[in-house]
């Protein structure tokens, strides 16, 4: 199958009430992990890069490696998506070169300026065939808990989600809701806005809404990295039962980056504390290619419910 944009996939992802995994490359192994367990989940998958991985692994060699995923794998639903695009230019330069969806982060703008630049690169992508994910609300960081309302202003507002769509026409919405980038995402309980979740599905019933910060931080990949040399204390990401929650109640995508982030990480440490002496970079970047893989599989079989969604 040749790479294809999100619009099926979302509409089964809205009907049958599951999720679809985005997940971050920026080299083959991740690539090959994560379509290679999509593939045997029969699950569709977004493969998507930021614009510095793109800076990172060169657009040319990226689109290339995602092209021969997706003929590699022709019965599973590939699409190409760029992370958080920051202005017109580099959505266009994306558009240009192949990516089936793009995203437009005017979320740092204020409300009026946020849907006059989400539409220009609306029209843009539009006009070529390629669709838009737009992001309004602010995601939380940890620091932000502390005042009540100050944090709820940064949730995404339910009537301004609603207006927000009707007047750019974006194809799909990150909504805040209480996640965050990164491996610290809560001090102590974690907790999402359900409720505001519901609120916006109420609004905009037809519009895929996604969820960015949404790693789960995986505590055996946190203690794997800790455990063989690294020092990440006090980790803590969005527990597979919310995410599961959250892909039965109209969350059509998720996004992951840390994960894959600490799965790599911890794979090549242990090969390196285990055996001082390796130096064959396919003794450990493969134990890294498999625990992708595996981290990919257990997202879309037990927790997004993708699999055999293709
Ligand atoms: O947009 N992304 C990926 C890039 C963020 C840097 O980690 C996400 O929403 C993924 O968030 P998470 O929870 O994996 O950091
Ligand atoms: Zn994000």
């Amino acid at each position: 199958m040749p790479l294809v944009t999100t619009k099926a996939m979302f509409e089964k992802s809205m009907k049958e009430k599951f999720a679809i995994g985005a997940f971050n490359v920026n080299n083959m192994e991740l690539v090959q992990g994560i379509v290679e367990a999509a593939a045997e989940q029969n699950s569709p998958v977004i493969l998507q890069a930021s614009s510095s991985a793109i800076k990172y692994a060169g657009i040319d060699y990226l689109m290339a490696m995602v092209k021969v995923a997706a003929e590699e794998h022709p019965n599973i639903p590939i699409a190409i998506h760029l992370d958080h695009g920051p202005d017109f230019e580099t959505c266009k330069m994306c558009v240009d070169n192949g990516f089936t969806s793009v995203m437009f982060d005017g979320s740092k703008y204020d409300f009026e300026e946020n849907v006059r630049l989400t539409k220009e690169v609306v029209d843009y992508a539009h006009s070529k065939g390629v669709v838009v994910e737009a992001e309004l609300g602010k995601l939380a960081g940890i620091e932000d808990d502390v005042n009540v309302s100050a944090s709820d202003a940064m949730y995404t507002d339910p009537s301004q989600a609603e207006e927000f769509v009707k007047r750019t026409g974006c194809d799909s919405l990150a909504i805040a809701i209480g996640t965050s980038h990164g491996a610290y995402k809560f001090k102590g309980e974690a907790k999402l806005r359900f409720d505001i979740l519901k609120q916006i599905k109420e609004r905009i019933p037809n519009t895929p809404i996604v969820l960015h910060g949404a790693s789960t931080v995986i505590p055996e990949l946190v203690n794997m990295c800790n455990q063989y040399g690294g020092n990440i204390p006090g980790a803590k990401g969005v527990p597979d039962e919310m995410l599961h929650e959250a892909s039965i109640s109209g969350v059509s995508k998720i996004n992951v980056d840390t994960d894959l982030r600490l799965a790599m990480t911890g794979a090549i440490r242990k090969v390196f504390a285990e055996d001082p002496s390796a130096f064959d970079p396919r003794k450990y970047l493969k134990p890294a290619r498999d625990l992708i893989k595996e981290t990919v599989t257990h997202k879309m079989r037990d927790v997004f419910g993708s699999a055999n969604k293709a």
